[in-house]
């Protein structure tokens, strides 16, 4: 039984650690680790504790305190610990010699090799799999590393911090000295060590201070690595604009490995990347990679300030650097590309990915109370949602007295290790509120729904509307069964007229529009109001809510034609398709030629708003276009869920829309199409024609699958880019046939060298929704390129099934269900980070329909009862099923 780790459990740490010295001598199998550690006994901590250091699967070689061995029965050693009983009372120096095995090293934590490469992960407690540590945030060090290898092996040597020496050792052998001159936890400790290919370039900060900037990648693949590069100088150049944050060291290094758990990682000074999250060419990336790989840069960048200069005291305050740090990612894109377009973006994923993992059996505050496993709370919740906590508490204050709190967040906790408490205390000291209530957002789990009603008083030229806030009750580990008290809610309003144009009506509780709702139930008389207005509510989704508001269809149109809001115009779009989409579903209607009325409604209106302005913003227009996902149609449904008709519904619409906008859809088509030979650019507005044109494509052949086929085809064979061929290969992998099959083997052929290439491939056969998809996945498995032991080829191929095509992976024989159990408990031996985030895609097992409900529970069940599971594993299977 796995201990449980408690937020009130929190005490300071016995021992502090000052100083850090490191000598790594690179081995294929047998590294050497010696650290020089100075301790000494943290004021605030026990008087006399023993000291006991972590430790993960490592071996001990020798052990000396303040230079001399430790005398018998001083010590205590196992693989995940070293126990020294009675410590000096005084500064003390320990030296720790260990050995680790990089090569053998397939959890990824830790010291390992990737394609030859050593590198290092150390979030959240990767740092004691390469020594014996104090291994928690709020042990922050100086750290000096030397790093010793093979020239051959290794030619390019990469600590945190700056270099400060290097040079050769007799014939074979170099080694590198970096130092770190800011104290760090040691989940932010990084090195590198491989043959790697490098672009770089200068970077002068606000300073003066001149940093030397480079990303470093499998040689040969320099010529993808620009767009990163620059993404770095843009992300330093804009933290400075936006935040006055400027960076510290003399350089910035930036390196990327094809075997990594997550996404990237902010060690100081030295980001290390999965590589999907930095290589980039027209003919190998997409429009959103580009776009992944700028916000990526830009949010490890960013946690230089929001996580790194001020870190986390303990995990429970992860979301302390994640929200604030994706905030800050998000609002970049948004000003490096379209912010309502960005908006919707964000919002799709939140609904996508955090709705449901709030509403399921994973569901947690984003200040969790207590964990067993902290791998697995890198989530949505604590990301998205997060973030989404921090956009609503500027909402709240408005952008200057935000930016204030920042600078004074940042002045106060610089070089500490703080606390969510410490971060709104920034705030409530600049902006004199009391922001208690606000604080509840970070305690309680669950989407809170809000209703809304509205009246308009003819004689007394007022409009009320009235509003109500309910959250679900979630029986967490601090509030079992507590009853939810109400949160504070930013709702950003406007009031539109029938015919367009904002109504220009008073409230006394609006300001600069927003209403702050922050009792379960209130009022808010707008005067001065002589006809009805449509309200525009929740203005660019202005808090994570779900919205009750019965508005006529009519309102809604006009709020798609007339709202000044963007996201609200996208946003009524959603809910017209949604109402239409909701209603099949339920009702278990089987494919049709057509949605009724409520379809021609919603085609006549996007005809409209086609014709009126999608050459003006065809991104826009793109979003627009694209129907309410699966997942989201599911969370609307909520219970007894049957995914197949909710594929049914969506493809419905999906053929009406392509029939009834078909010729329009061509002729946007035509008129965005590239002129021959233009050169290639990532930027957000050619992304945005792109997308369009795809966008019909994918329309018109779901009308017409011969039509869009032939066009699809000649599309594949025409792309200059990876994101035309993609999205011609996806549309053609919707429509069974020989074209098809033809399309995707000379896809798979061509990229038969190009992992990240293959990964799409992979991904788009894998979301397939059709019965053979299962076989079509078994038989991939079996293809040269997969491999259980790298995390991206499982998430393209596996993930992609179990996460992203819930018509197979909800087969009704449970054989989706199976496959999934079956790789998790394949992977987690080797792997068990990956693994167990693939087995959250049972997360919504309680919401579908009681035959598919039964066969999830007992593939979930075997998974729980399978003995020797990981950990991580383990923790996701409990609480899934509790
Ligand atoms: N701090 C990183 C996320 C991260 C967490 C754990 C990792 O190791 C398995 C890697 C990365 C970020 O927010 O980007
Ligand atoms: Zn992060």
């Amino acid at each position: 039984m796995q201990t449980i780790v408690r937020l009130a459990d929190y005490r300071p740490s016995d021992y502090l650690i000052d100083r850090v010295d490191l000598d790594v001598r690179l081995h294929p199998t047998e590294t050497r680790v010696t650290a020089t550690l100075a301790l000494r006994p943290n004021p605030a901590g026990e008087p006399g504790a023993p000291l006991v250091l972590d430790g993960d699967e490592l071996t001990l070689l020798a052990i000396a305190l303040d230079g001399q061995p430790t005398g018998p029965g001083a010590i205590a050693v196992t693989p995940r610990a070293l126990t020294l009983h009675q410590p000096p009372q005084r500064p003390f120096v320990l030296e720790i010699e260990t050995q680790v095995n990089p090569s053998a090293n397939t959890k990824l934590m830790g010291l390992y090799r990737s394609n030859g490469v050593y590198c290092t992960q150390c979030e959240a407690d990767g740092f004691r799999r390469i020594t014996y540590f104090l291994d928690r945030p709020d042990v922050m060090a100086v750290y000096t590393t030397r790093i010793e290898a093979e020239r051959h092996e290794a030619p390019v040597l990469l600590g945190n911090g700056n270099p400060v020496a290097a040079g050769e050792l007799g014939l074979t052998r170099h080694y590198a000295v970096w130092h770190d001159p800011h104290p760090k936890p040691a989940y932010l400790f990084a090195l590198v060590g491989g043959r790697l290919g490098r672009v770089g370039s200068r970077f002068t900060t606000m300073e003066g201070r001149s940093v030397e900037v480079a990303v470093y990648v499998e040689p040969g693949k320099e010529g993808r690595a620009d767009f990163a590069l620059d993404a770095v100088a843009r992300s330093m150049a804009w933290d400075e604009r936006t935040f006055g944050r400027a960076y510290d060291l003399d350089v910035f290094n930036v390196v990327a490995v094809s075997d990594f758990n997550m996404g990237a990682m902010e060690n100081k000074g030295l980001n290390i990347f999965n590589d999907k999250y930095v290589l980039a060419s027209p003919d190998t990336a997409t429009d959103a990679d580009y776009a992944n790989i700028e916000a990526i840069i830009a949010h490890e960048y960013f946690h230089n300030w929001s996580g790194n200069r001020v870190t986390c005291r303990d995990w429970f305050q992860l979301c302390l650097k994640e929200g604030l740090t994706v905030f800050r990612d998000q609002e970049f894109s948004s000003d490096e590309r379209s912010r309502p377009v960005h908006r919707i973006a964000e919002v799709r994923t939140l609904r996508a990915r955090q709705f449901p993992e709030d509403a399921g059996p994973l569901a947690h505050p984003v200040r969790p109370q207590a964990y067993r496993e902290i791998n697995n709370f890198y989530t949505a919740t604590v990301y998205e949602k997060g973030a989404e906590i921090v956009r609503m508490l500027r909402t709240l204050l408005g952008p200057e007295t935000f930016r204030r709190g920042m600078d004074r967040y940042f002045a106060i906790c610089d070089g500490t290790a703080a606390t969510v408490e410490d971060f709104l205390a920034a705030f409530a000291a600049e902006s004199g509120r009391d922001l208690t209530a606000f604080s509840r957002w970070y305690e309680q789990a669950g989407t809170p729904t809000v209703a809304v009603s509205g009246r308009h008083d003819a004689a007394a030229r007022t409009y009320t509307l009235t509003f109500r806030q309910s959250l679900p009750v979630i029986a967490t580990e601090a509030a079992a069964g507590a009853a939810p008290r109400p949160l504070v809610i930013p709702v950003v309003l406007g009031l539109v007229a029938p015919g367009g144009g904002p109504v220009e009506a008073v409230s006394e509780r609006v300001r600069d529009g927003v209403f702050v709702l922050e009792t379960a139930e209130d009022t808010l008389v707008f005067t001065g109001v002589t006809a009805p207005p449509v309200p525009s509510l929740f203005r660019g989704f202005s808090a994570p809510v779900k919205v009750e508001h019965a508005l006529t269809r009519d309102e809604r149109l006009t709020l798609l034609a007339h709202d000044g809001d963007a996201f609200n115009r996208w946003q009524a779009a959603q809910s017209l398709a949604m109402e239409v989409l909701v209603g099949r579903a339920r009702a278990g209607a089987p494919l049709g030629p057509g949605a009724g009325p409520e379809g021609e409604a919603l085609t006549r209106a996007l005809a409209t708003f086609l014709d009126g302005e999608a050459l003006a913003d065809p991104a826009f227009a793109a979003l627009v276009l694209t129907l309410p996902g699966e997942q989201e149609i599911a969370q609307a449904i909520g219970a007894e869920v049957d995914p197949d008709a909710i594929w049914r519904a969506r493809q419905t619409l999906r053929v009406q829309l392509g029939r009834d906008l078909g010729p329009r859809l061509l002729a946007l088509r035509d008129a965005l199409a590239e002129a021959p030979g233009a050169p290639f650019s990532p930027d957000a507005a050619s992304a945005g024609r792109r997308a369009l044109r795809n966008a019909a494509l994918d329309l018109v052949t779901a009308a017409d699958p011969e039509t869009g086929t032939a066009l699809a085809v000649a599309q594949l064979d025409s792309a200059v880019t990876m994101t035309d061929r993609l999205a011609a290969l996806a549309t053609v992998s919707l429509v069974p046939g020989e074209a098809r099959e033809a399309a995707l083997t000379r896809f798979g052929e061509a990229s038969r060298h190009e992992p990240l290439v293959l990964d799409k491939w992979f991904a788009l056969q894998a979301m397939i929704p059709e019965p053979g998809t299962l076989d079509r996945v078994r038989g991939l498995m079996r293809h040269p390129a997969f491999s259980l032991g790298n995390p991206n080829r499982v998430r393209s191929l596996i993930a992609s099934f179990s996460l992203n095509n819930p018509t197979q992976f909800h087969r009704p024989d449970g054989a989706g269900y199976d496959l999934t159990a079956e790789v998790v408990l394949a992977l987690d031996g080797k792997n068990p980070q990956v693994a167990a985030r693939l087995l959250t895609a049972f997360n919504t097992w309680r919401m579908v329909e009681d035959g598919r409900r039964r066969q999830a529970e007992s593939a979930l069940r075997r998974v729980a009862e399978t003995p020797g599971l990981s950990p991580d594993v383990s923790d996701i299977a409990g609480r899934s099923l509790a």
